[in-house]
């Protein structure tokens, strides 16, 4: 039997920001239950949740204290198996997220680890070593977090513990067997509760080298941490090793049936990350790559090109991403003045965004036509159905991203992305939740223009436009193959054929361009005889 996933389309929910059922300003499990007709009117085939799990927050969930329970204020494991069940009843399949690379400083784990002396078998599940320097006063290693300031914390009695992400998130020590049976039962839990699947945070960095000395990393200028492009031995990232958990964990998830799926989370170069994706491993990766394309039909069909050959090399087909909760809207994105340095803008960089909002709306409708015509499965996350921009001046004292405090202040974070949906066109909190306690972060004024309520009722808006490119796609998707049509691509005009009848034109121009024949499927712009600039089609073709 085919794999469900190998031309499906997920919905990425932000748990704390999709909708709030018991009106305490933070999204819930029962809330996403109560708003799933919204996600299968979309057409989409299942969703992915960010982790719900009981956690301090630090990193927003991702710093698990209780990877088998649900936090309180997100609802219980009832609420969660009703979830599922109601996703399932529409079709729906559901993926969780789960964060093997490190726990919640609150995990009983690592209050053991405090609680024990150093070379101890509780210590030896994270990664603790001596300082360096005279007294140990220095950390270890040159490594940094990814969010600001060094990988090391030091504890009490002088010794350091690696953190790749905030202090509150502790590496484990993927080389303890301890570690990776815990795994595998977290694995099993979920699974048995009926997911159908996991994405898998960070997963190309589980597995260190942890042989003596540490080695430290050769930054390089003006970056945080070493290309790992450039290097086959990198310390913590991309270790050969890391690829003999997903052997095991392919093992586990085929205990069950379906055999449950997974998608990595891996930020690598195509040639390294797909070989996540051989046959007894992952899945599928997140391909990042048109996070970073320039908005240019050649760098779209580099990446597209690309993308189908290094996945073709494993026997595999892409995924295709164009936003998640790390990243700014792509609307913002591609807004921007030609020539921005966008890596700065994804990370947060790039000072106030200044972005044109309707050009950048206009080529994110494209792109996403774009998106959902590629052979392989698209990820789409929430509010990119509603061409949300990135909100870019919440209050300082609203933020939540430690990447705001680990920064010094200077990189925003992530929040701008996470705000809380948009349902309705009025109301004290647009809908989030019914009684207006205001939502965790705030929302714009203007924030009804965007909402469900109000595009529902608009047969031009961005949410129709997903509605009917995802019932278009049911046309062409299960063909794994892209035709480019080298009549008419040049210049800004990208063409390919789909299916046995589908052509797919993208003008990332700004002049508009003549339309061959054939019945309009979509388009992301009025056509009026012409394919305008900064827009898209499919076209069916007898
Ligand atoms: O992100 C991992 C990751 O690669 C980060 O470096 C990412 O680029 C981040 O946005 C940098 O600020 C995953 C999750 O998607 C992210 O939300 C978590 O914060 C992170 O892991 C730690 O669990």
């Amino acid at each position: 039997m085919r794999q469900w996933w190998r031309d499906a389309v997920l919905y990425q929910v932000y748990p704390r920001s999709f909708a709030d059922a018991d009106g305490d300003g933070t999204g819930d499990i029962a809330g996403i239950t109560s708003r799933l007709d919204h996600v299968a009117d979309l057409g989409v085939d299942g969703i992915w949740l960010s982790p719900f799990y009981t956690s301090p927050w630090a990193d927003g969930g991702y710093d698990v204290a209780d990877f088998r329970d649900v936090d309180p204020r997100l609802g219980t494991l009832a609420d969660f198996d009703a979830m599922v069940a109601a996703a399932h009843a529409r079709d729906l399949r559901v993926m969780v997220d789960i964060v093997p690379n490190h726990t919640s400083h609150e995990h009983p784990w690592f209050r053991a680890a405090l609680a024990a002396p150093p070379g101890s078998p509780e210590r030896d599940l994270y990664v603790f070593r001596d300082g360096r320097g005279e007294h140990g006063e220095l950390p270890p290693t040159n490594w940094l977090s990814a969010f600001g300031g060094p990988a090391w914390s030091r504890v009490a009695d002088g010794q350091w513990y690696l953190h790749l992400f905030a202090p509150e998130q502790p590496d484990l020590n993927w080389d303890d067997e301890r570690v990776r049976e815990e795994f595998r039962d977290i694995l099993r839990f979920w699974s048995g509760r009926g997911v159908d699947g996991f994405r898998i945070d960070v997963a190309s960095a589980l597995v260190k080298d942890l042989r003596e000395p540490l080695r430290d990393l050769v930054l390089v200028e003006g970056g945080r941490v070493e290309d790992v492009g450039a290097n086959p031995d990198h310390p913590f990232l991309d270790r050969p090793e890391v690829h003999e958990v997903y052997r095991d964990w392919r093992r586990v998830l085929a205990e069950f049936d379906p055999p449950r799926a997974t998608v990595g989370e891996v930020w690598l170069p195509g040639e390294r990350r797909v070989l996540y994706t051989r046959p007894d491993e992952l899945d599928q990766v997140f391909n990042f790559d048109f996070l970073r394309a320039e908005w240019d039909a050649d760098a779209y069909r580099g990446v597209i090109d690309s993308s189908l050959a290094d996945a073709a090399r494993v026997g595999t087909v892409p995924t295709w991403v164009i936003g998640n909760h790390d990243v700014v809207r792509p609307v913002s994105v591609l807004g921007l003045p030609r020539g921005t340095d966008q890596e700065a803008w994804l990370l947060g960089d790039g000072g106030d965004p200044k972005a044109d909002l309707e050009l950048g709306t206009r080529r994110a409708r494209a792109l996403a036509l774009l998106e959902l015509a590629l052979p392989g499965s698209a990820y789409v996350y929430q509010g990119e159905e509603l061409g949300l921009p990135e909100v870019a001046d919440i209050p300082a004292e609203a933020l939540e991203d430690p990447r705001w405090e680990r920064s010094g202040h200077t990189d925003k974070g992530r929040d701008g992305c996470r705000v809380p949906l948009p349902w309705t066109v009025a109301g004290p909190s647009f809908g989030f939740n019914a009684n207006g306690a205001a939502p965790w972060l705030p929302q714009p004024e203007e924030w009804g223009r965007w909402s469900v309520e109000a595009q529902a009722a608009d047969p031009g808006s961005v949410l129709h436009l997903y509605r009917r490119a995802l019932a278009q796609r049911r046309r062409f998707r299960a063909d794994e193959t892209l035709t480019w049509d080298d009549s008419l691509n040049r210049g800004p005009l990208l063409a390919f054929r789909r299916g046995a009848d589908v052509l797919v034109l993208v003008n990332t121009g700004e002049e508009s361009l003549g339309l061959p024949d054939g019945e309009v499927l979509v388009a992301s712009a009025e056509l009026d005889g012409a394919l305008p600039g900064s827009a898209a089609v499919w076209l069916r073709q007898a």
